[in-house]
């Protein structure tokens, strides 16, 4: 667009606004807008969420008292300013121990390895920290206990705004939320169809209160401090508002007949994703500016710039399905049932799901903010379940999942900033426990830099955390083919985790192997020296289990990091020694082995056991999200796979639901089916997995909380199934699905950058357009896995550049 255009289209749009008064009632799209006829009443499993990647609030609609439970990203305790003896975790004495840990483990004395590792490579966790919820901010309308008509409540994925509205006394009232990433505020406006109708007061409790409270004409501001590290927050809460007067008191903000107010509110601490302070700038001064560039701009304008940047990255991509027209007119909950009673037939509703993967990455990661927790950016507890850490053994790389092929590039800045960040302190671990260079990161991460291993070996000896992040530095590049940056960001901490696992492979029989390891948060149980198949169906941890018997996963994701450490020197042109010797290590690792039941094992040891349907699927990651294992060139290996996931599947081995649920571990199956191209198994557990874990939100459980993985997988998942990359072709609808007949889907993207859109009938391709970088060929293209003859009338091919 040209400024002039801008401005002309911002003209009309204020001009819009002005005209509807903000009381235009919301469409409600069938695959675009989340709605329901009454206030939530939880958080996890009702609530909905608004977030701009550095902060987020969810709302409940309520009649009576409007709740938001805001959090923002850096409200953590722990660290490096929460105690005099921090340590970065870190227990010394591991570099000193780990020959013969690893010894014990060569000579498969398992179990006195694990003890020597419980004691010397574990991390510390007193200052950890978690992730808090910064409070609740309450909107209290008084006096209105009449009846209430046309209540909705929802949340519009085109334009990235929550609403509610209803008539009280035969006056419309309309609220409407969102959270601007451009503006970095959190507005909330407030409109009633005939003047003077706005009342309310606005309170807030807050987790770490405040210490300091300062009034203005129109506004407070809150100062205060984090439990336990000291690290200043300041609040600032401002109203703007037509008509009407305004009372401030100590704590609160009294709104009083106004035509119409907005509420500004904006949040920061003085945290700052700087190794090893942490610690940067005065929370009081950049939320001063944030709040004196809005209230100059006003609410309309901060609309319109919130809209124009939400749009520039959700419009992108655009998926269309055929299915159910009766469903699309019911409420999002009704939908949701529906399918848990077995409805399959609603596709629009998977399309909404689609969208609302989309919508809930672009608001919880954008550049600039720190990655999406296991809660994204939203929180309703002081302590976040799981700590809200990075949980990087596959929860926090599955929410990245859609990013590459939905063109979501800009929101992994987020997760790529936090990665380069752990190089300094993965130095020290690599040092302290293992004794070499390199750097090396395991399964928890917090705002910190914490590299260290986890507290418990079972879930924390997992010294792969950093290879699989960089496996999401070298799909950044794939997807975008920017050499600048692969050259000054991704590859030189990709070469240096290359590094550390060059030094750290361990010699067994002819071949190398990574000790110590646990595969994720899995063990062997063991009679007399030989793997039982123990009779619980989904044993976790018993006294009587081995953990650190060497497993596939490392050598699976050591394989990955080194094959992309190659390819990325190999197009930059650089390290011809250094790639030579990871070449000659990269064959040297320990070749996969199929077990008894024609599985591909999870331990070099052949110990799988098929009533064993934990979670993890930790050894099928060279299947997805990695590379090692595909038709194309280990086709002997992927029947292992598909073993390996029907024995730890529910369906046909009793329907079971992975243990402890695990609404990521779904996901994950479902990504590695629609790599089996079997689109009806993967759209099958999508189904399931909502029945078993989802809610009426659109949002999915872990253990009882809402965990946003799976639900921010969910895109590119639906992606995988329509259009795959990975093997040097495009396979057009690789694993369709029959519940989705026909449809279309435009924008998506391929590796190297070319851009598809796809549509399809009678579960058969009609048309697909390939558009080609001007640095790029034209690609190989298969449809449903067959190559196409080079006349084939349903493809055309553009150049995009
Ligand atoms: C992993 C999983 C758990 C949970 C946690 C956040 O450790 O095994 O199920 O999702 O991450």
């Amino acid at each position: 667009m040209t400024t002039r255009m801008k401005k002309i289209s911002l003209l009309l749009f204020l001009l819009t606004g002005a005209f509807l008064l903000g009381q235009a009632k919301e469409t409600l799209s069938p695959d675009q807008t989340l709605w329901f006829t009454s206030p939530a009443e939880n958080w996890s499993q009702q609530a909905l969420h608004i977030g701009n990647g550095y902060m987020g609030a969810s709302f409940y609609g309520g009649i009576k008292r409007e709740c938001f439970d805001i959090a923002e990203k850096t409200f953590w305790t722990g660290g490096p300013h929460s105690s005099p003896d921090y340590n970065n975790a870190i227990v010394t004495g591991g570099k000193d121990k780990i020959k013969e840990i690893r010894k014990l483990i060569i000579e498969k004395k398992y179990a006195e390895a694990d003890s020597l590792c419980r004691k010397h490579m574990v991390g510390d966790y007193s200052h950890y920290g978690y992730f808090s919820m910064v409070g609740n901010l309450y909107i209290d309308f008084p006096d209105n206990n009449q009846p209430v008509k046309e209540y909705v409540r929802g949340l519009d994925l085109s334009t990235s705004r929550g609403f509610v509205e209803y008539t009280q006394n035969d006056i419309h009232f309309k609220r409407e939320y969102f959270c601007s990433y451009p503006d970095k505020i959190l507005a909330l406006h407030f409109t009633a169809d005939k003047n003077n109708k706005i009342n309310f007061n606005l309170s807030q409790s807050l987790i770490y209160p405040s210490d300091k409270i300062e009034k203005t004409k129109d506004g407070l501001t809150f100062i205060g401090t984090i439990k336990g590290n000291g690290l200043n927050y300041c609040i600032r809460i401002k109203i703007l508002q037509k008509g009407g007067i305004i009372n401030i008191s100590n704590q609160e903000i009294e709104v009083k007949e106004a035509n119409q107010a907005t509420i500004l509110y904006t949040v920061d601490t003085e945290y700052k994703q700087v190794y090893p302070s942490y610690k940067g700038e005065n929370p009081q001064n950049t939320t001063l500016d944030i709040i004196k560039k809005a209230t100059a701009k006003g609410y309309e304008k901060i609309k319109y710039t919130h809209i124009s940047d939400y749009q520039s990255l959700y419009n992108r991509v655009k998926l269309t399905l055929t299915g159910d027209k009766a469903s699309e007119l019911l409420s999002t909950d009704s939908r949701i049932r529906q399918l848990q009673e077995g409805f399959t037939d609603d596709s629009s509703l998977k399309t909404l799901w689609f969208n609302l993967s989309r919508y809930l990455i672009i608001s919880a990661s954008r550049p600039g903010t720190l990655p999406s927790t296991l809660q994204g950016v939203w929180n309703t507890f002081e302590k976040a379940p799981w700590n809200g850490n990075f949980q990087s053994n596959i929860n926090l790389q599955e929410m990245y999942w859609s990013c590459g092929p939905t063109r979501l590039n800009e929101c992994e800045e987020a997760y790529i900033d936090w990665i380069v960040n752990l190089v300094k302190p993965g130095r020290i671990t690599a040092q302290e426990y293992y004794g070499t260079q390199g750097w090396v990161s395991h399964s928890t991460g917090n705002i910190w830099g914490h590299t260290a291993p986890g507290d418990d070996i079972l879930w924390g000896l997992y010294p792969c955390g950093a290879a699989w992040h960089c496996r999401h530095l070298w799909e950044h590049f794939s997807f975008t083919y920017d050499m600048d940056y692969l050259k000054k960001e991704a590859y030189p901490v990709m070469k240096e985790a290359a590094i550390f696992w060059l030094e750290n492979l361990t010699p067994y029989e002819k071949y190398l192997i990574v000790t110590p390891s646990v595969s994720a948060e899995h063990g062997i149980e063991l009679k007399d020296g030989k793997p039982i198949e123990f009779s619980s169906v989904n044993g976790e941890e018993t006294d009587k289990k081995v953990f650190t018997v060497p497993a596939y996963q490392d050598i699976e994701m050591v394989y990955d990091l080194f094959s992309n450490v190659i390819d990325a020197a190999n197009i930059l042109n650089i390290d011809k020694e250094f790639k030579e010797k990871i070449s000659i290590a990269k064959d040297k690792l320990y070749p996969l082995k199929k077990g008894k039941y024609g599985q591909l094992q999870e331990w070099i040891i052949d110990a799988d056991n098929p009533r064993d349907h934990h979670r993890h699927i930790a050894h099928l990651y060279g299947m997805f999200p990695g590379n090692m294992i595909s038709y194309t060139h280990t086709p002997e290996w992927v029947n292992t796979v598909k073993k390996s996931l029907e024995m730890r599947n529910f369906g046909k081995l009793g329907n079971r639901w992975p243990h402890t649920g695990g609404n990521w571990s779904a996901a994950w199956r479902m990504a590695i089916w629609a790599r089996l191209h079997d689109g009806n198994t993967a759209i099958r557990i999508f189904n399931q997995l909502i029945k078993e874990s989802g809610y009426e939100n659109m949002m999915s459980n872990q253990s009882g909380n809402m965990q946003v993985d799976a639900t921010m997988a969910t895109a590119g998942l639906f992606a995988e199934m329509l259009l795959q990359s990975h093997d040097g072709f495009i396979d057009l609808l690789p694993a369709l699905p029959t519940e989705w007949p026909e449809g279309k889907i435009s924008g998506l993207a391929a590796r190297n950058g070319y851009l598809i859109d796809i549509e399809w009938t009678n579960g058969n391709l009609t048309k697909a357009q390939i558009g080609i970088p001007s640095n790029m060929d034209k690609p190989i293209i298969k449809v449903q896995g067959v190559s196409i003859q080079d006349d084939d009338a349903r493809i055309t091919f553009t150049n995009i550049d």
